[in-house]
């Protein structure tokens, strides 16, 4: 991948003129900044985002460096996104299974919604497969890293603001949920956040001490597999009571979790799904004064 572009190559591959395309520039629907030299720029971030906002098809998405996306869409298996999804991860077709993730991402989904829905729901049914033996468990383990390499690629071209709040998190000591953990850190760097990710089986004292030796505003929680938790509420109300005095504030969440059973405190979140976290995340850095970097858009509006 490009960290930036010239006007050209953004035009090319989006199959506009170049003209058109400094235009856009010029009326400040494309920022652009300029090289040393007095050229234009355009940071493959922001073209990300005019992609993404104005639905702009790429005509040559290798010239953005996104080799792994089909010009047209995706060709592939027929049916809806999730059955897509299962399908390539199923057969180990590992680079269709990211191009797939990243299309729905440039087509307008936000990261909360593409996890959500096709991903979780892909992964749902591939986790029933070891009921056909050991293979099926290396199908699991191959999708989950496959989903992870997907989502970290959709990390990569998010704008980054070197003063941005960070948040800090994984799955805790007994889950070894980093897939979980991954997506819900990937949704709070698209909402604005820089976002620190220790992984799955990660020791509640270190949650604790990362999160004030990295100053996050924000520590997240991924509980991805409840039952092997026991009673979370002692360490939860451990981590809670560290961390109010110092202003630090924790969202924990997983689809099963009980949420009637947990500890209440002023500093905590609680939720299912990652448009809850998405919305938190969002207007926590609306109540420090931070306008999120990449307001998420919605497929159907
Ligand atoms: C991948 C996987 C694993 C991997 C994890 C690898 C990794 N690096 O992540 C491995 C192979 C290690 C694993 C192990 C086990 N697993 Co497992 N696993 C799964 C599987 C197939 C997918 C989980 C996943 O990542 N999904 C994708 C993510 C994105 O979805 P998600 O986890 O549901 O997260 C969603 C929400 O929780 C929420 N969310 C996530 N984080 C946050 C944070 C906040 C703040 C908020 C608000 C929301 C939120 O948003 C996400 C998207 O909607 C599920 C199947 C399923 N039905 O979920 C089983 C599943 C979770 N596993 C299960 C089990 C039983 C196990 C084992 C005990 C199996 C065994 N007998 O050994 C072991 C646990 C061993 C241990 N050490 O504890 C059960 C858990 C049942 C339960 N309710 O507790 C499940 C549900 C499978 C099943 N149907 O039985 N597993």
């Amino acid at each position: 991948l490009k960290n930036f572009l010239s006007p050209k190559e953004l035009a090319q591959a989006i199959g506009v003129s170049e003209s058109s395309l400094k235009r856009w520039a010029d009326d400040g629907r494309i920022h652009v900044s300029r090289t040393a030299g007095g050229h234009r720029r355009i940071a493959l971030s922001e073209a990300i985002r005019f992609v993404r906002e104005t639905r702009t098809p790429l005509v040559q998405p290798q010239i953005l460096g996104l080799t792994e996306i089909a010009p047209d869409g995706h060709a592939g298996p027929g049916g809806d996104e999730t059955t897509k999804l299962r399908t390539f991860l199923e057969a180990g077709q590992e680079r269709e299974a990211r191009g797939l993730l990243f299309s729905l991402y440039l087509n307008g989904w936000s990261i909360a919604e593409i996890v959500d829905g096709p991903l979780h729901d892909a992964m749902a049914h591939i986790g029933k497969l070891w009921l056909d033996g050991d293979l099926g468990i290396a199908v699991e383990h191959r999708a989950t890293d496959t989903c992870m390499a997907g989502l970290r690629q959709i990390q990569r071209v998010l704008p980054v603001e070197e003063d941005a709040p960070v948040a800090v998190g994984g799955a805790p000591e007994t889950d070894p949920g980093a897939l979980s953990s991954l997506a819900a850190g990937v949704v709070l760097a698209g909402e604005g956040f820089r976002v620190i990710h220790l992984g799955g089986s990660t020791p509640w004292r270190v949650l604790e001490e990362a999160a004030l030796e990295y100053r996050a505003t924000l520590v997240w929680v991924s509980v991805a597999h409840p039952q092997q938790l026991g009673s979370l509420e002692g360490p939860v109300t451990h981590l809670l009571d560290m961390l109010a005095d110092s202003g630090i504030h924790v969202a924990i969440g997983g689809r099963d979790l009980a949420i009637n059973l947990m500890p209440t405190h002023r500093n905590v979140f609680y939720g299912h799904t990652l448009a809850e976290l998405a919305a938190f995340g969002r207007g926590l850095l609306r109540s420090l004064g931070h306008t999120p970097a990449n307001t998420a858009q919605h497929t159907d509006e």
